[in-house]
């Protein structure tokens, strides 16, 4: 807290946050280095990848280094199901949290007492950064449970001194009763369910506009600006993006600042690479490219060079919030999500851009992929406002297919629903759904 009552006004962790870059690299260096050493130590699969690379823990003498070390991927903590990827006994655990995932095995991650503290620090910074302050009620709807969303926020926005509602999703109705009865200035979800609760909020005659929220900790899932700007005049706060993921921790790994111009990635815990995902070799700075990630303070589970598969870009420039880590600029997709229309690579939260705020309809969609011969086709289902007639529904399609062809340069089926008849999400938005054979 001492941190927060310095700088009272701009930063959490003031040294930390306006930290000059080179000693942030300094820094870096030191903690990557324990980092591979206590994979290496510990972790027979790192072990073995170094080995067969012909590298040592005392080989890294510069940050360039790292471009020597093997890669990990997902499907390594699936192999090693669930705990032959940690690097201390399971003893020296204090938490496990797993995805699901819909194929095989759930990755399962794990965190010591020191891990969960320095979780809770950076969720706690990451708000702080996104507006949210000490004596905020700050609502939690993300889902509690594996999910890491739900606790990471909780203690994060407890460490901040914040007053924690844990809601977890559902309850739609409850949780619009809650925001206004407990006078929440912050609230931390999905932005696919921030946009359910402004829609239910609106049903029941409650402005949410008119309530104390102000700061929208929105995550987990690809949203464009269009989104953003929805939510922002629907719920009457600042949606700010934030980015993480289980395996190098969960939330709190990058977060924008209240200048919305990229997420601050907390560099004095984690080393940025941008690489393309077929050489694997460095982008060049700004170019979009695979986002991997190496943990530089993870004690259970160091993640050394791990392919989030998120594609995304970076910049180091001095943002004007005064932060000197770099900014992650916002995530389009997973390569996994991406579709190949006819040649067009497209992600979902680019049709999104293009549908939100289209006149006659409302901001939730899904697409639905199948396969014609040799070709991908994707037909988009897209929901009419109450105001408009089942006869002008045709001509909402085609005002909505003439863009997405004119934007992004591919021929979709468009059809308008109508409202309410797409599922609402409670968590992560299934945006496509995916009929093509296996
Ligand atoms: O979604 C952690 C999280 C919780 C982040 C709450 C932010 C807020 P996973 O379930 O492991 O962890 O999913 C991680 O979700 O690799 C991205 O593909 C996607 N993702 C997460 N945040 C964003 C974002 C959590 N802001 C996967 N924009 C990641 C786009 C995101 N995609």
């Amino acid at each position: 807290m001492a941190a927060v009552l310095d700088a009272p006004t701009r930063y959490f962790d003031a040294d930390v946050e306006t930290m000059p870059r080179e000693r942030l690299a300094e820094l870096q260096l030191q903690r990557l280095r324990e980092t591979v050493r206590r994979a290496h130590d510990h972790v027979p699969l790192h072990r073995q990848r170094m080995q067969a690379a012909g590298v040592a823990p005392d080989d890294l003498r510069t940050l360039a280094d790292l471009q020597r070390l093997p890669f990990t991927v997902k499907t390594d903590l699936r192999d090693h199901y669930p705990f032959g990827m940690f690097a201390c006994p399971l003893e020296g655990l204090t938490r496990l949290h797993a995805s699901s995932g819909t194929t095989g095995k759930p990755t399962v991650v794990g965190y010591t007492k020191g891990d969960l503290e320095t979780w809770a620090a950076l969720m706690a910074r990451s708000l702080y950064c996104a507006g949210a302050r000490p004596g905020d009620v700050i609502h939690n709807a993300y889902g509690y449970g594996l999910f890491t969303g739900g606790l990471g926020a909780h203690y994060g926005a407890e460490r901040l001194g914040g007053v924690v509602v844990p809601m977890s999703g559902g309850s739609t109705e409850r949780q619009i009763a809650l925001i206004t009865d407990f006078k929440a200035r912050v609230l931390c979800c999905t932005p696919s369910y921030a946009l359910a609760i402004v829609e239910v909020a609106e049903q029941m005659g409650v402005d949410l506009r008119q309530s104390a929220l102000r700061v929208g900790m929105f995550g987990a899932e690809p949203w464009s600006q269009a989104m953003r700007l929805e939510i922002e005049s629907r719920m009457g706060l600042q949606a700010i993006d934030n980015y993480g993921l289980s395996e190098v921790m969960g939330p709190g790994v990058a977060v924008e600042c209240t200048h919305q111009d990229g997420m601050h990635g907390w560099e004095d815990h984690f080393l940025f690479e941008v690489l393309d995902p077929e050489t694997l070799k460095p982008m060049p700075e700004g170019e979009a490219g695979e986002l991997v990630i190496t943990t530089l303070s993870k004690q259970a589970l160091p993640m050394l060079r791990y392919r989030t598969r998120d594609i995304t870009r970076v910049t180091t420039q001095r943002c004007a919030c005064g932060r000197t880590h770099l900014r992650i600029l916002r995530v389009a997709g997973r390569s996994d999500d991406m579709l190949i229309i006819r040649g067009v690579n497209v992600y979902p939260s680019q049709i999104e851009s293009v549908l939100v705020g289209r006149p006659g309809i409302a901001p939730h969609y899904q697409l639905v992929v199948q396969r014609h011969g040799s070709l991908d086709e994707v037909a988009l289902e897209v929901e009419a406002l109450p105001s408009v007639s089942v006869d002008g529904y045709a001509a909402v399609a085609h005002d909505v297919a003439h863009h997405i062809k004119s934007m992004i340069g591919i021929s979709t089926t468009v059809q308008v629903l109508a409202p309410g008849s797409i599922a609402r999400s409670q968590g992560k938005a299934v945006r496509v759904r995916d009929l093509r054979p296996k």
